[in-house]
């Protein structure tokens, strides 16, 4: 095959052949294995990753970026459970907390009407159960029929669905039943098994994660795909997750975004590891969004990373700048994250899209676009 990168154009004929290979695949459009997935990683430079990344975005997204007015309930902070990792449960926070129901209702009547969905996740709380969480999603649809339930990470299913001795199938059809619209990505965090002993041993498995979301796609609930990255495990683990995600989307496809959430190390018992740095941040993002060619969207989770690197990602594949959040939010600003009170408006959302030379999109939760002048 004649190389796409000839000696006239400079910046690449002198790349090593492999990973000129896989330029040429990914410029085709073709799938890259693993093996080529942590060449990437580990010998792609930042320029050129970005440019294939954006190849990809390109192709999927054309330059649209996508947004959404949200918010965030999170109900408690009492866990069972102990990641290594977290600084959110009552075991590290200074702060210990358990919303009542009316709490939660008041919050989602004082929501701007333009909100299109609330992101309600939180700890495993050892005396909440499945029907706690039916009676909130009846009475939030009871007050906004329109507004969009995105709840309940996989670890917080698995726990209420064991309570109450229910397959995954039928609980989540009950729940859906009650107003569960979607389930977000959380508690992926690595799936390789030894760095899970390692950093949540009490977690859901992975076989167990991606049964719960593969039930979900299957019931016609679309979901979310995290990886915690940036602690101790390494490239390879990094792409295996990749892996399976690419898997299971190939099998049932209703992923609709793969999330990279930055390992953050304040107050946890991780604190001892180093941050990734930016350029370590921005390949992450590149390779995922190259890797990842069957998950529609990337999202740059920006109360994790920060309004400008949020901004940054835009050229390494982000397509998804996840919403406006109200300052709702606390799992990152406990970590340690420069963005203590997350909020965002409407127009300086935009701005921030515009500046990065991409179009923005308000949409709901479906990626359908929204037509609102409001800001
Ligand atoms: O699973 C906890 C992560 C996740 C830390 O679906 C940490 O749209 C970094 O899943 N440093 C929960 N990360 C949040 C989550 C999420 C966030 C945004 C959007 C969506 C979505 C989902 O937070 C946990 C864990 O991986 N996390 N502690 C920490 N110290
Ligand atoms: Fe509990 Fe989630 Fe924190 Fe683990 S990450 S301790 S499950 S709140």
């Amino acid at each position: 095959m004649e190389h796409v990168f000839n000696e006239h154009f400079m910046p690449f004929s002198r790349l090593p052949v492999p990973l000129m290979r896989i330029a040429e695949k990914v410029i085709a459009g073709e799938r890259i294995n693993p093996e080529e997935g942590i060449l990437l990683y580990e010998k792609g430079e930042l320029g050129f990753l970005a440019m294939l990344a954006e190849q990809v975005r390109f192709r999927l997204n054309s330059d649209d970026v996508f947004f959404i007015r949200n918010f965030h309930i999170e109900p408690t902070n009492i866990c069972v459970n102990k990641c290594r990792f977290c600084s959110y449960s009552h075991h590290f926070s200074p702060r210990k907390w358990d919303l009542t129901v009316e709490e939660m209702l008041a919050t989602v009547v004082s929501q701007d009407r333009n909100v299109k969905e609330v992101h309600i996740t939180g700890a495993v709380h050892p005396e909440k159960d499945i029907y706690y969480y039916e009676k909130l999603f009846r009475k939030i649809k009871s007050v906004r029929p329109d507004l969009h339930i995105k709840a309940l990470s996989a670890v917080e299913l698995e726990y209420i669905l064991n309570k109450a001795k229910v397959s995954v199938e039928q609980g989540l059809k009950f729940l859906q039943a009650a107003g569960l619209d979607s389930i977000p990505g959380g508690g992926a965090e690595i799936f390789d098994e030894k760095i899970r002993q390692e950093i949540c041993a009490s977690k859901t498995s992975a076989e167990k994660w991606l049964e719960i979301h593969e039930t979900a796609h299957r019931l016609g609930i679309t979901s979310n795909a995290t990886m915690l990255y940036g602690h101790i495990e390494n490239y390879g683990h990094r792409i295996s997750h990749m892996s399976l995600l690419r898997d299971s989307q190939d099998r049932f496809g209703r992923f609709n975004a793969f999330i990279p959430l930055k390992f953050r190390n304040s107050n946890n018992e991780l604190s001892g590891v180093h941050e990734t740095s930016v350029v370590e941040d921005m390949k992450n993002y590149a390779v995922a969004r190259i890797f990842l060619d069957n998950f529609p969207h990337l999202k740059g989770y920006w109360p994790m990373i920060g309004k400008p690197l949020a901004q940054l990602s835009l050229s390494f594949g982000v397509d998804d700048m996840d919403g406006t959040i109200n300052d709702t939010t606390s799992i990152y600003s406990l970590a340690g994250a420069s963005e203590q009170n997350p909020r965002m408006t409407v127009s300086e959302m935009r701005e921030l899209i515009v500046q990065a030379k991409r179009n923005p999109v308000e949409r709901d939760s479906l990626y359908q676009l929204i037509n609102s002048s409001a800001h």
